[in-house]
């Protein structure tokens, strides 16, 4: 039997890229919100799958549903907490209230909730791997970005949290910060306006979700006495968060 994984945000972006790409090695447990996305990726990833349908924000939801999987699903070996995103890009003071909420629910609470779901059970068993998709805007704030900033710099102080209080229990903690990553991510910052989401990405090559896919399996292949702790990966033409050599 493969082991298994649960890839949280498996309907787009990089979580769609991890779970095509760890079909290959692993049983997948994928999620996300929306249930017509996780039904197409199943029926074309190659391995054993279930697919959850929550909202990351809703601990009920995120509760029953790990606790309602078979009971052969329930130990999971890897847990990639992906779902996230930005929503807005403004300065502190003109910035929606709605939005903060969003993203300290989504990419912080939502976090905890799914790790609290399933991390009890990996010390159970003394067992496991755990990757957080962070980014480099949580090493390095940017103008307008301040709160999907301080999410991320959450997700980095977390990671480094996890990792200490779960090293004597055999669970490696690893964290990857990926620079700028051409997916719906945009799409969702600017909420809809392709103009402004495909701007992001104009000038210059920037990553896929494959990229960060391909570095969170070589994570998981390492040996045992391995652990790729933290990655920073940006675009080739992407020296920080803020400075990139477009060529127009
Ligand atoms: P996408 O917008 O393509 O994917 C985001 C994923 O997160 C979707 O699958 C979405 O699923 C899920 N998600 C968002 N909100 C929720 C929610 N409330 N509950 C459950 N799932 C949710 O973006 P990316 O693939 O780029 O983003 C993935 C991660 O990578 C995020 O944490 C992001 O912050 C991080 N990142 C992205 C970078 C980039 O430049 N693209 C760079 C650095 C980090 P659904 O809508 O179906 O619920
Ligand atoms: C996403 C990368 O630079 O748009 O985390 O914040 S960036």
């Amino acid at each position: 039997m493969k082991p298994i994984a649960l890839i949280t945000g498996a309907t787009s972006g990089i979580g769609e890229a991890t779970a095509r790409i760890l079909a290959k090695k692993y049983q997948l447990i994928i999620t996300g919100r929306r249930a017509e996305r996780l039904d197409q990726l199943e029926s074309e990833l190659k391995t054993e799958v279930q697919k959850l349908v929550f909202d990351v924000r809703d601990r009920e939801a995120v509760n029953n549903s790990i606790e309602g999987l078979p009971s052969d699903w329930k130990a999971i070996d890897v847990l990639i907490n992906n779902a996230g995103n930005a929503h807005g890009l403004a300065p502190i003071h003109e910035g929606n209230v709605d939005d903060w909420d969003a993203m300290i629910d989504i990419n912080i609470k939502g976090l905890l909730y799914v790790s609290k779901a399933i991390i009890p059970g990996m010390v159970d068993r003394q067992k496991g791997h755990i990757i957080n998709i962070g980014s480099v805007a949580g090493i390095e704030a940017y103008p307008n970005g301040n709160v999907y900033n301080a999410s991320k710099y959450g997700v980095n102080g977390l990671t480094q949290g996890m990792r200490m209080d779960l090293i004597s229990h055999n669970i490696k903690v690893s964290e990857i910060k990926p620079g700028l990553v051409q997916t719906e991510f945009s799409e969702v910052r600017f909420k809809g306006d392709q103009k402004k989401a495909e701007k992001v990405y104009q000038g210059y090559d920037p990553l896929q979700a494959q990229d960060i896919a391909e570095t969170i399996e070589f994570i998981l292949s390492r040996p045992a006495h391995v652990n790729i702790a933290d990655m920073l990966v940006l675009a080739g033409s992407q020296a920080s968060a803020t400075m990139v050599n477009k060529k127009s």
